[in-house]
């Protein structure tokens, strides 16, 4: 905590003890606020001036050592999904991330770099950048001497009134991998809506999409670069009662809009090279 205090900047950035014990990083702005964990480097917090929270937390989640935060933006590197005798979605997002800097800016914004101290091969730093929106930068490097090939998606959980309402919209005509039909289908609607427990890893879209939430009256608009990847889950009913750190109902006021690069749109880096994963999170009235 002491060595996260040097990082304080009055009326901007402030470290506190949170759950579990664990320090957060509160971040104050003319426009917002938010909250980060070092651990995981994970976002847990952010809400533009008079504006509900943008971000889904569930109140279920655990906040111990070795244990994802459920909600916000979890980290997901070096691998997505599953992998034999590892953490499910890769260790980052269960790892303590070094905070190297926190900066004010000219535009009245907060920017916080952090960087992932297990770096056998790759060296990943995160910038978070709180202002008028969230803006999360993931960059890693190959600093190793031989190809280095990942996966990285921020699995962002968004914060909406009524999931039976909500539509997401930017994906018509996307290829995507149902990941509960095991079946690859191309996305025919120009909304796409929930009725039931949905998984699937839309891919070969750049696309900007819209989450468009008419229960709390606003859209959430999710930029992109450096992605070809856009995985879009609502676990609904059953996977929620089966998931032990996310309550039975949560399922109604939340919507998961993932950016990254998975499956066949892994990275692959040359020795020296870099490659950046940006997302711009963002809130308009719905008209
Ligand atoms: O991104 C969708 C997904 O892969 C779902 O299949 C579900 O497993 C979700 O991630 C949550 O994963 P987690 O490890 O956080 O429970």
């Amino acid at each position: 905590m002491e060595s996260l205090k040097i990082h304080e900047i009055p009326g901007r950035v402030t470290v506190i003890g949170g759950p579990g014990g664990m320090p957060v990083i509160q971040v104050r702005t003319d426009a917002s606020e938010a909250e980060i964990h070092p651990h995981g480097a994970h976002v847990t917090r952010f809400r533009k001036n008079g504006g509900a929270p943008l971000l889904f937390m569930s109140e279920a989640s655990e906040f111990q050592p070795g244990k994802p935060i459920r909600g916000g933006v979890p980290v997901i590197f070096p691998w997505f999904g599953a992998r034999e005798g590892q953490p499910f979605h890769g260790f980052a997002r269960v790892t303590v991330w070094d905070l190297q800097e926190t900066a004010a800016l000219p535009d009245a914004s907060v920017r916080l770099r952090f960087r992932l101290p297990e770096g056998d091969g790759f060296q990943a730093d995160y910038i978070v950048t709180v202002g008028n929106t969230l803006k999360l930068e993931l960059s890693v490097t190959n600093t190793s001497a031989t190809d280095l090939t990942f996966e990285s998606c921020l699995h962002t959980y968004f914060q909406i009134g009524d999931i039976h309402r909500t539509e997401v919209r930017g994906l018509q005509g996307a290829s995507y991998l149902d990941q509960l039909l095991g079946e690859r289908l191309t996305e025919e609607a120009g909304s796409i809506r929930f009725t039931a427990e949905t998984d699937r890893i839309y891919q070969d879209t750049a696309a900007t999409v819209d989450i468009v939430d008419p229960a709390l009256g606003r859209i959430i608009r999710v930029r992109k670069s450096g992605s070809l990847s856009t995985v879009v889950w609502n676990p609904w009913i059953a996977k929620a009662q089966r998931m032990p750190d996310f309550g039975d109902e949560e399922y109604l006021q939340m919507v998961c809009v993932e950016s990254g690069n998975v499956r066949e749109h892994a990275i692959t880096l040359a020795p020296g090279e870099r490659a950046t994963l940006e997302v711009e999170l963002d809130t308009l009235p719905l008209d």
